[in-house]
């Protein structure tokens, strides 16, 4: 009698060993297909990849995870959440070093600082703590610019107005420039910091500052012909370096870039000059690397212009070099800003974009924008307006300040005006919105009633909102002003300035 094969002592021992065989085998060709990242992406088992991510990673490393995990063995993805939960992790540091070598440095890029005789005391030692730290640029990548020689500790300041020409010199604007040796020698600084030797200086030094521009570019371009970038700030402003290199690395350098603030006057579109710009070395020989006479071509332009800014884009647009912003690009909108942070207006269209540079800055302020920019970890992104206003501006926000503000609003209702006052179209109640003019809590409801409002101000028949926020600053106890006025009160909505979306 036949028995069935499964009870047959001949084949059953062989099926064993056969089967085990292929399982063997199969193992093999498993582990082989994974290195040579022949499985798509699309092979992923997406489901699990899904769930065992989102717990501990956030959504930028997500976006990568699969294509790294192309490149890891398949048994990493078959389901075992342990080794792969850790994959990302231990391969975030080798993504981090493929974005560094193509990136600018501060060894790029030279940053050309200019003060003056007047105020180099008072603002200058602060960025010698800040701005020019080693920890942030090398300081062969900076030079110092004024209008009379100094030297603080390892800093020479440069006399830009040292070489100027005969011509100049006899200008009556530049002789306060002539008169500062006689104060020196006098023992009278040029500074009122109210320590005894202060002086004014000569009356009319600030208006040196003109002259200074075309020389301090010339310099730099002459004196440092390897830089990418020439950056140019001023004693009362703040740039944020990295920031900026990450901006500058969308635009080729050997092209002529010339970007910062817009600012315009007698039909000249030019950089501001407290706001800092960029001037890439292709703009510099297109014009001041052309041209060795530049310099004498717009002496008489010089004398007849007060902004040594505006001199400065007149001459590059002269060779060619415009401005970028006069293009219509998005590249350019935002970042370089010609107020400092807390004079700034925050919206939705700037919340997300980032800062370059700050202008009218504290002492106080430099040394906060210098923590927060050593605080920051720029590898997960630039530090936007939204990032600001939340260090430096939301801790000063009150829901209501008495003795606060009166800055422009978008919408103000006056007694006068108010019966006749078309209120915006998320407002339900018209009456609310006419009645804003009565008192605070008024103004305040008007303010609530409008959806996209986020700051209000109140002042005897008056009630000012906005859908964007300044900070502005207070009249603090004692001041004077008190004296002199009723109060001011101002309030904001800060939850609402929280919910505001990146805009595009
Ligand atoms: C002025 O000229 C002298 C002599 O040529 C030179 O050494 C110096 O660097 C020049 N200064 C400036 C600011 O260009
Ligand atoms: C605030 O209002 C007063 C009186 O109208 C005005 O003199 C002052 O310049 C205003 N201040 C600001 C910062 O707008
Ligand atoms: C967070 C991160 O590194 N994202 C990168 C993912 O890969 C794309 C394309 O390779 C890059 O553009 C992202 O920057």
């Amino acid at each position: 009698m036949r028995q069935p094969f499964y009870k047959d002592n001949r084949i059953v021992p062989v099926g064993i060993m056969l089967l085990t065989f292929f399982i063997f085998v199969y193992h093999f060709e498993l582990d082989r297909q994974g290195p040579l990242g022949e499985i798509p992406a699309a092979a992923v088992p997406n489901t699990f990849v899904e769930s065992s991510r989102t717990e501990t990673l956030d959504a930028s490393v997500i976006t990568n995870y699969t294509d790294e995990a192309v490149d890891q063995p398949v048994h990493h993805i078959t389901p075992s959440p342990v080794p792969s939960t850790k994959t990302p992790i231990s391969s975030s540091p080798s993504s981090h070093s493929l974005h560094e070598p193509k990136g600018l440095t501060t060894d790029d890029v030279i940053l050309m600082f200019k003060t003056g005789a007047t105020v180099l005391w008072k603002r200058v030692p602060i960025h010698m703590a800040t701005s020019f730290s080693p920890n942030r640029i090398n300081s062969n990548n900076i030079l110092l610019y004024s209008d009379y020689p100094e030297t603080i500790g390892q800093w020479e300041i440069i006399d830009i107005l040292a070489n100027t020409s005969e011509k100049v010199r006899n200008s009556k604007t530049f002789q306060p420039y002539l008169q500062q040796e006689d104060y020196e020698s006098r023992q009278n600084y040029a500074e009122m910091s109210n320590m005894p030797g202060d002086a004014a200086g000569p009356p009319g030094g600030w208006k040196l500052d003109k002259y200074k521009f075309l020389p301090i570019i010339q310099h730099a371009g002459r004196n440092k012909p390897n830089a990418k970038w020439y950056i140019f700030m001023e004693d009362d402003s703040y740039i944020f370096l990295p920031n900026l290199l990450r901006h500058l690395e969308n635009f080729e350098h050997k092209d002529p870039w010339y970007l910062g603030s817009l600012a315009w006057i007698h039909g000249d579109y030019f950089a501001h000059g407290g706001s800092g710009f960029a001037l890439s070395r292709g703009a510099w020989e297109k014009s001041f690397g052309k041209d060795p006479r530049i310099m004498e071509k717009f002496e008489e332009f010089t004398e007849e212009h007060g902004c040594g800014d505006h001199i400065l884009g007149h001459v590059l647009h002269e060779y060619g070099v415009q401005f970028g912003e006069t293009t219509d690009d998005d590249r350019f909108r935002y970042g370089f800003n010609p107020e400092s942070h807390w004079s700034t207006w925050y919206e939705p269209a700037n919340w997300c974009k980032p800062v370059y540079s700050w202008h009218h800055t504290h002492g106080k302020d430099v040394a906060r924008f210098y923590d927060l920019e050593q605080s920051w970890d720029f590898e997960k992104g630039p530090l936007r307006y939204r990032d600001i206003y939340e260090a430096l501006v939301a801790p000063y926000l009150h829901s209501r300040a008495e003795w606060w503000d009166n800055w422009s609003g978008k919408y103000e209702i006056k007694s006068s005006i108010a019966a006749s006052a078309e209120p915006p179209s998320t407002v339900k109640s018209t009456e609310t919105w006419r009645s804003a003019w009565k008192s605070v809590d008024a103004c305040e409801a008007a303010c609530i009633s409008w959806a996209d409002c986020v700051q209000w101000s109140f002042y005897e028949d008056r009630c000012k909102m906005d859908s964007m926020v300044l900070l502005g600053n207070g009249i603090p106890e004692g001041d004077s002003r008190r004296q002199t006025s009723l109060p001011w009160v101002s309030g904001w909505l800060p939850r609402r300035i929280e919910n505001w979306a990146c805009q595009e």
